[in-house]
């Protein structure tokens, strides 16, 4: 391993601190990461040095921010190999980018009675976007149906993709279950048809290595908080022929070319989709945070996780009456459970008393907790700096829980 794990952990201090009088033990990961010293001393090196609008000022500090501002673009760019930095557009997180691409390429290339394909596992984000525009465009919404460990049925995708197939929408990882899609079949598969995919990367992206030329994905989307860079910030990767035939998503400052009462012009790529003053100070914490992972390297990163994962997962076994949610033969970083005889609300309070951290309920995934008939689960996400000391701990809380309620 490339990196100590001690030493790792003294770069987040928030997970020195206790919680409820116990040291913490932090499981929520899928949610939002904590964030590395390198992210929080970018942002206030911005705010206390740098701080200007960009692209306008002609004055010096201005100018430093625009430079820093499309450096960071082109960090990015090459984070995800991106052929050209004006494919990268920065948004507010996965959610925005998502609803940039269902608006935006919906209102150029839906109409009534096309259809939108995504997956029975997708976050509400990869979901309620899609159903808007289906109502927009008078168009209809496909779904690619799981089987019971929570797998995508390739059979049933490729009976699915038709000639009215518009988009495939659908996500890395799922945040619920922890399955890895197997992406690059589903994007080549729609490709023989000339249908173009997004990619929610939400949750992959702190876990793997992406690249997005070599997948030939046409959309990619993820956030900042959940790769251990601030909140407020995400990106969205969409090839340059799709990006330069779809309308902007908001209208406003910076966008534009020239406006005038008898019309406007609109801006060239990336800025046609970055309407009003950006976030620069978290797009630069976003970069710090890429260029903290980039130095832990990806393949360390995703060998560490998983055997924490599977660690974890023969741990929470030896448990009485656990089902787990998302047994997928490929998956990452995320164990979904529930206790047959306890909800999961009851086990996410007891186990915050002991300084435990994980999310309960429905994740923003009620589909998928339709599917597996539960209000909701225990979902326990790993990072980098979690310990199998901690799956230790959180299995002796998960004793306890079992004690008092079971
Ligand atoms: N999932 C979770 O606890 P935003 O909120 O825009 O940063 O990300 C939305 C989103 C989209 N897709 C997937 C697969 C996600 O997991 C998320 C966010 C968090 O699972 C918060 S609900």
């Amino acid at each position: 391993m490339s990196f100590n794990i001690e030493q790792l952990r003294r770069e987040f201090p928030l997970l020195g601190q206790e919680v409820n009088g116990k040291p913490l033990v932090y499981f929520d990961n899928a949610a939002t990461t904590q964030k590395p010293k390198a992210v929080v001393e970018r942002l206030m090196e911005y705010y206390y040095k740098e701080n200007s609008n960009i692209h306008r000022g002609a004055h010096y500090l201005s100018q430093q921010a625009t430079e820093a501002y499309e450096n960071a673009r082109e960090t990015t760019r090459l984070y995800l190999n991106a052929a050209f930095s004006h494919e990268i557009i920065f948004s507010r997180g996965t959610t925005e980018a998502i609803n940039l691409v269902a608006s935006s390429f919906s209102k150029k290339f839906v109409n009534p009675g096309d259809e939108i394909l995504i997956s029975a596992m997708e976050h509400h984000s990869n979901i309620v976007p899609w159903q808007m525009a289906c109502q927009e465009r008078g168009a209809i919404l496909k779904v690619i149906p799981m089987n019971e460990r929570g797998e995508l049925l390739m059979e049933e995708y490729e009976k699915l993709l038709s000639n009215n197939t518009r988009i495939v929408a659908v996500t890395h990882v799922s945040n619920a279950l922890g399955t890895i899609n197997p992406i690059e079949e589903i994007i080549a598969l729609a490709h023989q048809k000339g249908i173009p995919v997004l990619i929610d990367g939400a949750q992959a992206v702190p876990h793997m290595k992406v690249d997005v030329q070599a997948l030939d994905c046409d959309f990619y989307c993820f956030s900042g908080h959940k790769l251990y860079g601030p909140m407020g910030v995400g990106v969205l990767y969409g090839k340059e022929e799709w990006l330069q035939q779809m309308p902007p998503y908001q209208g406003g400052g910076e966008m534009i070319k020239e406006v005038r009462f008898s019309g406007t012009t609109y801006n060239e790529l990336p800025f046609k989709f970055e309407a009003g003053t950006p976030n620069v100070g978290d797009v630069l914490g976003l970069e710090a945070a890429l260029r903290f992972v980039s130095y832990l390297r990806h393949d360390e990163i995703s060998a560490y996780e998983n055997q924490l994962m599977q660690y974890g997962m023969e741990q929470l076994q030896t448990l009485e009456n656990i089902r787990f949610i998302g047994t997928a033969e490929k998956k990452t970083s995320v164990i979904s459970f529930i206790f047959n005889d306890i909800h999961p609300y009851d086990t996410g309070i007891i186990l915050d008393k002991l300084g435990i951290a994980v999310r309960t309920g429905h994740h923003c995934a009620q589909p998928t907790m339709d599917f597996f008939e539960v209000p909701g689960t225990v979902r326990v996400s790993f990072a980098v700096y979690n310990t199998r000391q901690e799956i230790d701990i959180l299995v002796e809380g998960l004793k306890k829980v079992r004690t008092l309620f079971g």
